[in-house]
């Protein structure tokens, strides 16, 4: 008997015919995929990290054995499981091994804390929680325990143990999940693959149900625009887990070519370049503030070999042209800019560009089925050339967010577009410049802060009668986070430090705890009585 699907917002029949017959969506699930670079590539390497080096045969071998031994856990076809590692082999080894029993991996990241893990918890109904014991020096194992304890379907917490300990109890040793490999029946390639996390702009987090045949041509599409090989080598140094480092081309892209995927836990230039020495890293993906910490390096004069690296991939945010002149002499590499989102559009420069369609432009949707428009407010499509918002849709845009009727009913049109919530500028060649966004989302370097999210925290301080969420522009990061507040009590306003230590121990990913406070004693107001976050953000400009 098959098991009970996911559900999720399917593509219209005749769309999804098309995308069949014409080969787009390849039918396959990312198990066959993987099988299909072992067959070809058993003994080049797969997969490297600081410590560990495993062909095509030993991560099959390791993915069968891992995939056996959760199956005994309980685990099966379409149960979602939580996977929350740093960038080492074993998250490849897990993710495959998920996808080989037909489970659904829901894609957390190493900061994130239990305020968004009990929310993804609860919002993808995940039988099991995938973790290192400590990441960072922080206890992921206790986390776990914490978010299982007050998620009913969550009964499972696998850990990776400490170098020379057990695992904590309460968990199940991952070194010890392991089992003679068997066979489990294909999953439908129509089916939900993983849950995707939204960098979305609203306080509860989305879901984003990718389908294997949606999100394997969004793969396969990049590796044919970034020209990946059997001779890459893609180093994931960004949190793996992200849609950037995952599939554009990512590690998954490295792997459906039979190419290496590097992983490096830490992406400081120190770290990474040694990486790429060692591994001949040729490819690799990162976000703006990353790419001048590398650049500044590499224009400072280092030791290491970086001879092999032909591309780097620059995305998440957007990249000041200043900087992506100097990214490619710096690092000895071609720049590629990459424009994409978890729900599905990617945006590439291509190598034939002009050098300053590549400096200057996020590029253009990677698919010739990609449709996108630019409308205003009232949803009327705006004169070629001018800012509007981003509409899109196409084979790997994703049609709704999981079991999520209300985010779906703002975030998607009725006849099916996404609303980016972007704002954006397309040329006349069909190049996209990204100019700002219309959503109350902050972009702190590539890591998406909803203004709305951290608001609702702040709220919750005793001292806090009302708190706004506003981007401060920022050379570095593009933009950090400032708090505006009114104090219940105004003869005894809150404190940036308590404000900070209270909202991170409501357990915020830290990159979400506000980069400056700021107590007021009124908001300003729009004409119609509404807050001008306008209005806050010119004064922050002003000073
Ligand atoms: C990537 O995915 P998400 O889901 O974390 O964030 C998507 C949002 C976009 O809507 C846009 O606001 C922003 O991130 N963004 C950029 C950008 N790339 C993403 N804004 C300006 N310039 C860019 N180049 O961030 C993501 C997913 C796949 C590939 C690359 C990035």
């Amino acid at each position: 008997m098959s098991p009970p699907q996911l559900s999720f917002t399917p593509w219209p029949a005749d769309d999804a015919a098309r995308y069949r017959s014409e080969g787009i969506w390849a039918g396959k699930t990312f198990d066959q995929v993987l099988r299909e670079s072992v067959a070809a590539r058993a003994h080049s390497v797969a997969v490297v990290d600081a410590e560990q080096t495993w062909t095509y045969a030993e991560l099959d071998a390791r993915v069968d054995a891992l995939a056996a031994g959760l199956a005994d856990l309980g685990i099966t076809a379409q149960h979602p499981v939580m996977v929350q590692l740093p960038n080492q082999a074993e998250f490849v080894a897990v993710v495959f091994a998920l996808f080989r029993i037909g489970a659904v991996p829901v894609f957390c990241l190493p900061a994130h804390r239990s305020s968004e893990l009990t929310a993804l918890a609860a919002a993808s109904r995940a039988v099991a929680v995938i973790t290192s014991h400590h990441i960072d020096g922080f206890d992921h194992g206790a986390l776990a325990l914490e978010v299982a304890s007050s998620t009913p379907s969550l009964n499972t917490v696998v850990c990776l143990p400490d170098p020379g300990s057990d695992a904590p109890a309460g968990t199940v040793n991952f070194d010890a999940v392991s089992a003679v490999p068997r066979e489990f029946a294909a999953a439908d390639p129509g089916s939900v693959a993983f849950l995707q996390l939204s960098g979305g702009s609203t306080g509860i987090p989305k879901l984003i149900p990718r389908t294997h045949d949606d999100y394997l041509y969004s793969v396969l599409r990049s590796n044919e625009i970034c020209g990946v090989t059997t001779s890459t080598v893609y180093l994931a140094t960004l949190p793996v887990a992200h849609n950037f480092p995952m599939s554009s081309p990512g590690i998954l892209g490295a792997l459906a070519a039979g190419g290496t995927v590097a992983l490096t836990p830490s992406p400081s230039p120190t770290t990474a370049f040694a990486m790429i020495e060692r591994a001949g890293v040729t490819m690799t993906g990162l976000v703006p503030p990353l790419a001048r910490l590398w650049t500044e390096t590499a224009e400072r004069g280092h030791s290491h070999d970086l001879s092999t690296l032909t591309a780097v991939l620059v995305g998440g945010a957007r990249c000041p042209d200043e900087l992506a002149a100097r990214i490619g002499p710096a690092l000895g590499a071609r720049l590629q800019q990459v424009f994409g989102m978890a729900e599905g559009l990617v945006c590439y420069t291509r190598d034939e560009d002009p050098l300053d369609v590549v400096l200057t432009t996020q590029g253009r949707p990677m698919s010739p089925f990609d449709q996108i428009r630019v409308v205003d407010d009232n949803d009327n499509d705006v004169p070629a050339g001018t800012e509007g918002q981003l509409l899109t849709k196409g084979p790997y845009t994703i049609r709704g967010y999981f079991d999520n009727p209300a985010a779906n009913a703002r975030s998607f049109t009725a006849d099916g577009w996404y609303r980016t919530g972007d704002v954006v500028r397309v040329d006349s060649a069909g190049n996209i410049t990204v100019c700002g966004r219309a959503v109350d989302r902050i972009n702190r370097g590539g890591e998406k802060v909803s203004a709305e999210e951290l608001e609702e925290h702040l709220l919750a301080h005793p001292a806090v009668r009302d708190a706004i969420v506003v981007a401060i522009p920022d050379e570095y990061l593009g933009e950090r986070t400032c708090a505006f507040l009114l104090a219940a009590d105004p003869s005894s306003p809150p404190k940036t430090a308590q404000i900070r230590s209270f909202v991170r121990e409501r357990g915020l990913a830290s990159w979400k705890i506000p980069d400056r406070v700021q107590v007021l004693e009124e908001f300003p107001e729009t004409g119609v009585g509404k807050t001008s976050r306008k209005d806050l953000r010119r004064m922050l400009a002003a000073r």
